[in-house]
C-alpha cells in the first residue's frame, strides 16, 4: 500500500506542488489530503485539469500533477494529444490515475471494457506509466519523474483501488437537508405510466434502482448512464427528440458541470416533452463528497436564460409533492433544482443486467 504523504512527498521533492483534476474514489485519500491546500483545483473535466496543468507549467515552468479515473482519460485525451504531446508542445505533467477495472480486481462493467485497455492507451499516447502498489514502486516514479522534467515528457502513476492507505479524516458533509430517498419515492409515485427516466452516474442512478425496488414503483423506465459522467442531459435530448413521450433527465451536479455546453443544447433544441431534474448535494458524493463548487450559480436565471421556460426550487420536505406534480403535467421544457442531502443509503445496488435494461426502456409498451 501507498501513503499518500509519501506519494506528496516525492511530488514536492521534484517541485511539483500544483495539483488538479476531477474527484475519483479509487484517489480519494489524495483529495481528502488536498482539502484545505491552496494550490489545488477541482477542475469539472478531465481535459480541463489537464489544461489547467498545461496553463500552471506555462507560468511557472513547473511540473504540474493532474489526477482523474480512468474514465476521465477519454476526456483528457484531446489537451495531452493536442498540446502536451511530445510532438506538439512538448509540455511535461504528472498524471495519476485512478484505475479501475484493471485486470487484477473484480468491477462494474463498464469500468472493466476501460481498466483493460488504460495502458494500451498510454503507450499510444507515448506516456510512460508506473504501476504504484508499494513503496518501491514510489522509488521508480521517482527516478522517472526526474527524467519526465529533464525531457519534458508525460509521465502517468496507475493507481488501483484499495492501494491509498486510508487516513483518519472523514468525507465532508453536504451542506442541504432534504433526504434524497424521499425525492426519488415522491417522483416515482407521481411518474405517468409511459414515461422515461435517464439518470447520472455516482450515487443517482443507484438509489433511483433502490427506490424502485424497495417500495416497489413501477411506473416509468429507467436508463441508467453507469458511465459517460456528464452526458446524461445529452442522452435524454437525443432520447426525446425523436419520442413524443415526456422524458425525465436526473442528473448530479457533478455531472451537470461536466460538460455544462450541453445545457445550453437542450435549451436551444429540446422539445416540450423534456423536464430536466438536477440533484444537487454541492458534491461529487460517491467519489468522496468532494465539493462541486455549484452552490455558487444563479440556476433560476441560469436555466431562463438559456432557453427553459420554468425553473422550481425544492429543499424542504412539504414541497416535494406539489412541485414534482406540476413539473410533470407542465409541458414544457422545466428545470427543476432538488437541494438534496447525500446519500444516507449504506449499501447501494448497482445495475449490472445492462442490456437488459436497455431493452426493457427501448420497450414502448
Ligand atoms: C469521466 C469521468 N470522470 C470521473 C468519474 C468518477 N466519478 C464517478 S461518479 C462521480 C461524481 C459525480 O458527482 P455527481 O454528479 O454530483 O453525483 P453524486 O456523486 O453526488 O451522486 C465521479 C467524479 C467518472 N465516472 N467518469
Amino acid at each position: 500500500m501507498i501513503n499518500v504523504n509519501s506519494l506528496v512527498k516525492i511530488l514536492k521533492q521534484n517541485s511539483c506542488d500544483f495539483y488538479t483534476g476531477v474527484p475519483d474514489s479509487v484517489l480519494k485519500e489524495l483529495s481528502y489530503y488536498l482539502q484545505k491546500n491552496k494550490n489545488h483545483v477541482i477542475a469539472t473535466n478531465e481535459g480541463s485539469a489537464v489544461s489547467i496543468g498545461i496553463g500552471h507549467y506555462l507560468s511557472t515552468k513547473k511540473i504540474p500533477c493532474v489526477y482523474m479515473q480512468n474514465s476521465g482519460l477519454s476526456n483528457a485525451l484531446n489537451p495531452l494529444i493536442s498540446i502536451a504531446h511530445k510532438k506538439v508542445y512538448n509540455i511535461p505533467l504528472i498524471l495519476l490515475i485512478g484505475w479501475r477495472g484493471s485486470p487484477n480486481i473484480k468491477d462494474e462493467p463498464q469500468h472493466n471494457v476501460k481498466g483493460k485497455i488504460t495502458r494500451e492507451i498510454l503507450k499510444l499516447l507515448n506516456i510512460k506509466y508506473v504501476i504504484l502498489k508499494t513503496k518501491k514502486d514510489l522509488e521508480t516514479f521517482n527516478q522517472k519523474i526526474k527524467i519526465s522534467k529533464k525531457n519534458n515528457t508525460i509521465l502517468a502513476g496507475l493507481i488501483e483501488m484499495g492501494t491509498l492507505e486510508k487516513s483518519k479524516t472523514k468525507k465532508q458533509k453536504g451542506i442541504f437537508n432534504l433526504d434524497k430517498e424521499l425525492f426519488f419515492k415522491t417522483l416515482l409515485e407521481n411518474l405517468d405510466k409511459k414515461m422515461k427516466v435517464i439518470s447520472s452516474t455516482g450515487y443517482n442512478s443507484r438509489e433511483l434502482m433502490y427506490v424502485r425496488k424497495k417500495y416497489n414503483l413501477n411506473k416509468g423506465k429507467d436508463f441508467y448512464m453507469v458511465g459517460g459522467m456528464g452526458h446524461t442531459s445529452s442522452v435524454a435530448l437525443g432520447y426525446s427528440l425523436k419520442n413524443k413521450k415526456k422524458i425525465i433527465c436526473i442528473d448530479g451536479d457533478g455531472s451537470f458541470l461536466m460538460h455544462l455546453g450541453s445545457i445550453k443544447t437542450i435549451g436551444s433544441f429540446a422539445k416540450k416533452n423534456l423536464k430536466y431534474i438536477l440533484l444537487n448535494n454541492n458534491t461529487h458524493d460517491s467519489v468522496g463528497g468532494q465539493e462541486t463548487f455549484v452552490k455558487n450559480i444563479e440556476l433560476k436565471k441560469f436555466s431562463k436564460s438559456l432557453g427553459f421556460k420554468n425553473f422550481y426550487e425544492i429543499n424542504k420536505k412539504d414541497q416535494l409533492k406539489k412541485i414534482i406534480k406540476k413539473f410533470i403535467k407542465n409541458n414544457s421544457l422545466d428545470f427543476l433544482e432538488v437541494k438534496v442531502s447525500n446519500s444516507k443509503i449504506s449499501k447501494l445496488p448497482r445495475p449490472s443486467d445492462l442490456i437488459k435494461i436497455k431493452k426493457e426502456f427501448m420497450n414502448n409498451d
